[in-house]
């Protein structure tokens, strides 16, 4: 068993997601976006803070924050999570995760593990400045795609100008990638972001896969016009189609079981409230376990907005953002997690995640296992969300004992 001060750990964790909590673009919200102005102090306080934990840091071509610890072989274990956020965020999801791994990293360099471990602070996993998500983890991962380089974001900047305005540069993005044949395993530890470990009275649970998810941006566009003098019968307005197609997407997920479909965002130019909309611009999120269940459902939501748009005389424009296949966490690893679980005392509590995370990125490569902490109401990306210590310490204890395990097993 390890012997460390998990409890004065965790409490050196919450501290620090307190302090990384302050950094933001808004004043009185926390949002932190890719590459945001706030991210430099992140950058400068993460790379402290793993060379303190006696790993070697650095900050690579698309602003992840890498601690290394080097083993006898160079096969890496990656423990890592995102420090960017949703707009008027909590201040742990994502960002827990990448404190606890140092403090994980603290433990496992007080000797030379087998294999090395990698903890990464990933620069972009929400998809909130560019409109899609894992920049971060697919440059790791290797997946990064050049043609994201011309994407541009609500100021019309492109990513590739995004990095070299922070001082980064994108020819350097193949160098961050570890290459698939030194990728060991993947872990993340994560709040949960929702209901089921608190209805189970459950400081922790071991993930059992990831849904899909499908991002896509739809825009309904007539005729913008006087608010006053436009008759009715003579109106092109995309709002009330918008509104119908919102409502279309609420009946069906609530008639599909375990479909969630989501309006998150929705925009109306030129946004006066005396001129009817010339356009409706909104997000549409949907998710299900079933890669069939989801596509079939996406199909079905589209084929509606083209219905609504042309019983109204309007037109109606669709971008696909992302296509992600649900992942399965690995089998073998997750009953070593289980395994740890146990040893701490703990009732074991499996689930499936609602939420996409960056171990979705390196499941085609690696076996991905991931660790839940109880979300207190199930609240999150809301200012309200929260962790208890007391599960922060068990999370760390279990974390320490799985990643040690994993570190080295000179089988794998
Ligand atoms: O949206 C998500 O699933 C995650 O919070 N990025
Ligand atoms: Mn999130
Ligand atoms: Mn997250």
């Amino acid at each position: 068993m390890i012997h460390w001060e998990a409890r004065e750990a965790a409490k050196r964790v919450l501290e620090r997601c307190d302090l990384l909590g302050a950094l933001s673009e808004s004043p009185d919200s926390l949002c932190r976006t890719f590459l945001s102005p706030p991210m430099r102090e992140v950058h400068k306080l993460l790379l402290e803070w793993m060379r303190e934990a006696g790993l070697t840091a650095h900050l690579d071509a698309v602003g992840n924050v890498r601690g290394r610890l080097e083993g006898i072989r160079s096969s890496t274990l990656v423990v890592g999570s995102h420090v960017d956020t949703v707009p008027d965020a909590g201040k742990y999801d994502g960002v827990l995760g990448v404190l606890l791994g140092i403090e994980i990293a603290r433990v496992a360099s007080q000797t030379r593990p087998h294999h090395s471990l990698e903890i990464i602070a990933f620069s972009e996993e929400e998809g909130v400045r560019f409109g899609f998500p894992f920049i971060g983890s697919s440059a790791v991962s290797g997946s990064f795609d050049p043609a994201w380089l011309t994407k541009v974001d609500a100021a019309g900047i492109t990513l590739e100008k995004s990095l070299v305005q922070f001082g980064l540069d994108p020819l350097e993005i193949p160098g961050a990638c570890i290459p698939s044949s030194k990728l060991l395993s993947y872990f993340e530890i994560h709040i949960e972001q929702g209901p089921v470990l608190e209805s189970l009275d459950a400081p922790l649970g071991v993930v059992t896969g990831l849904v899909g998810q499908s991002r896509h941006t739809l825009e309904f566009s007539g005729r913008a016009a006087h608010a006053g003098t436009t008759p009715m019968n003579l109106r092109r307005d995309p709002l009330p189609a918008a509104a119908e197609f919102v409502l279309e997407v609420e009946r069906l997920a609530q008639n599909t079981e375990g479909l969630t479909a989501t309006v998150g965002r929705l925009e109306t130019v030129p946004g006066a409230g005396n001129v009817i909309a010339g356009i409706v611009k909104l997000s549409l999120d949907v998710r299900h376990a079933s890669d069939v269940v989801r596509l079939l459902s996406v199909s079905k939501l589209l084929e509606s907005s083209r219905h609504i748009a042309d019983t109204r005389g309007l037109k109606c424009s669709i971008i696909g953002n992302l296509e992600q296949n649900a992942v399965p966490c690995d089998l073998a690893q997750s009953s070593r997690l289980v395994g740890a679980v146990l040893h701490g005392g703990l009732t074991v509590h499996r689930l499936p995640s609602g939420a996409g995370h960056d171990a979705m990125t390196f499941a085609p490569l690696c076996p991905v296992t991931m660790l839940f902490i109880r979300s207190p109401g199930g609240i999150s990306h809301n200012p309200l969300e929260s962790v208890l210590e007391s599960d922060v310490e068990n999370a760390l204890e279990v974390g320490a004992t799985f990643v040690c395990d994993i570190l080295e097993d000179a089988s794998a």
